[in-house]
């Protein structure tokens, strides 16, 4: 059965967004070209062992070069919106405003006007985890100086381009970024220091972001009545055991620690959740640490991170089943402080990368989830996805699967469960730099040769499919306002 017949497209709003995203250091390749800076992902993919066999972003899908095919893509696919984000150190070569790169302006423009002259609405991400590497060198994202320095760079964008960009993402997921990049060590800039950095860097994005919102809201609203927001992503998480309430009360701990870190402060509270506040203080007190050393405290001098959001941005690929994790006594780390396990569950197939397990239920879950702690937000879908490792099947029947049961997972959610979800896009467009796996797991509606210099593009058979499901949408919607 073809996933055009199967997925109830009734159910979506005439205006219902219909998007697929990349990310900059995952698909434009150019790195040192027409004046663009390093970022910190050219330097750690270009340091030994860092990255599966040692690729890198240096040419990627080279979208830069080829940015016209990729228009051909989204074309090919009928979508409504791209997700894309600026290279950062593109438009300012240091990472501040002091010297603007001529032509990283007119590359974006020109993406842009491409974008709004076919009538398909840009999506842009200020920075998804490519800092300029002349700011890592000022302390990144553990420097307070950031703040300042990104606001700059947002407003830098807004005044360049806000006059025809109506929805803006300020950072990608900073749970990914903070714990892979400064616990865990697999993301630029590479950083191990346990229980710490992460926190630190997680407070400084929410800062930064808070103050970006709140530049736009003030300086650029009026005018330019766009949207802005924040991507976070969120496994969903079941007790292992749900009668059992030392299971039940780690899968909130589990919730808590990931989506809650960032949503609790931005849509909640204006501050961490109440769990994580007394987790970790009570573990200061056993590790030896100052209050609130570890995990910051919002100072009452800023403008406040309550309320900083548009819309909820929502990445989500994987579920998880949880049980309480017995302590780790003395041990400074995430996990010990969440003390929360993860388990798997047999009958989710894992695709591609480890981590991902498919459990599509899972997001109609946390999409509800979301309604219930987040106070009923519109809900975009900024990324879902699945991957594909091994010889390339252009015939990616399980990936069709995936993308039929995840959409009708997402109808339910707003018919039966009246979730405000406002768009979906597929995570991503094209096959790319998946990060430490290189180029061999691949996430694309399109496939990508990185064998030829001319990176062709082919889509797969669940690009097809896609593309029936928005034509089909589009139909349905133009037939009922007749
Ligand atoms: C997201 N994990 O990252 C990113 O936004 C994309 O750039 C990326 O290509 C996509 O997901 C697929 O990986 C993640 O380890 C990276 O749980 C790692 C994880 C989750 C998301």
């Amino acid at each position: 059965m073809s996933l055009s017949k199967d997925v109830s497209v009734e159910v979506f709003a005439a205006d219902f967004a219909w998007g697929a995203s990349t990310a900059a250091y995952q698909v434009e390749g150019a790195w040192d070209l027409d004046g663009r800076g390093p970022s910190i992902w050219d330097i750690f993919s270009h340091t030994k062992g860092r990255v599966f066999e040692d690729q890198n972003g240096d040419v990627a899908c080279n979208s830069y070069r080829l940015w016209d095919e990729d228009l051909r893509c989204i074309q090919h696919l009928g979508l409504t919106h791209y997700r894309f984000s600026f290279s950062w150190s593109r438009l300012l070569p240091d990472g501040t405003t002091n010297y603007v790169n001529p032509k990283g302006v007119a590359y974006y423009n020109k993406v842009i006007n491409d974008l709004t002259g076919k009538a398909i609405t840009p999506m842009v991400t200020l920075n998804h985890f490519d800092l300029p590497q002349a700011l890592e060198h000022r302390g990144g994202w553990k420097s307070p100086e950031i703040v300042d320095v990104f606001d700059s760079y947002a407003r830098f964008c807004f005044k360049t381009f806000g006059d025809r960009v109506k929805f803006w993402i300020t950072l990608n997921e900073p749970q990914i970024y903070a714990k892979l990049g400064y616990e865990d060590g697999l993301f630029a800039p590479g950083v191990k220091e346990k229980g710490s950095a992460l926190y630190l860097v997680g407070h400084n994005m929410l800062r930064a972001h808070a103050r970006v919102w709140h530049s736009y809201h003030a300086h650029f609203r009026h005018l330019q009545r766009g949207k802005v927001s924040i991507a976070l992503n969120s496994d969903w998480a079941m007790p292992s055991d749900p009668g059992c309430p030392e299971d039940v009360a780690a899968a909130q701990r589990y919730m808590d620690f990931s989506l809650g870190w960032f949503a609790c402060p931005v849509f909640c509270t204006g501050d961490y959740p109440e769990s994580m506040r007394s987790r970790i203080e009570a573990r200061n007190l056993e590790l030896d640490f100052v209050d609130g050393q570890r995990l910051p405290k919002f100072s009452e001098d800023e403008p406040t991170v309550l309320g900083t959001a548009d819309f909820f941005a929502l990445n989500y690929y994987t579920s998880r089943k949880v049980k309480q994790a017995s302590p780790r006594p003395g041990e400074l780390s995430f996990a010990a402080d969440q003390g929360a396990e993860r388990t798997t569950d047999p009958s989710w197939p894992i695709c591609g990368v480890s981590w991902l397990a498919v459990f599509p239920e899972g997001l109609r879950k946390l999409l509800s989830y979301i309604k219930e702690t987040c106070n009923n937000p519109a809900i975009y879908i900024t990324e879902n996805g699945f991957a594909q490792m091994g010889p390339v099947e252009l015939e990616d029947l399980d990936r069709c699967q995936f993308y039929r049961d995840t959409l009708q997972e997402v109808s339910k959610a707003i018919r039966d469960d009246g979730v405000n979800v406002k768009g979906y896009f597929a995570w991503s467009l094209l096959d790319n730099f998946e990060w430490t796996h290189g180029f061999s797991v691949r996430f694309g509606l399109f496939h990508v040769d990185f064998s030829r210099d001319e990176r062709s593009r082919t889509v797969y058979r669940s690009g097809r499919e896609y593309a029936a499901v928005v034509a089909r949408h589009r139909g349905h919607t133009k037939f009922s306002k007749d």
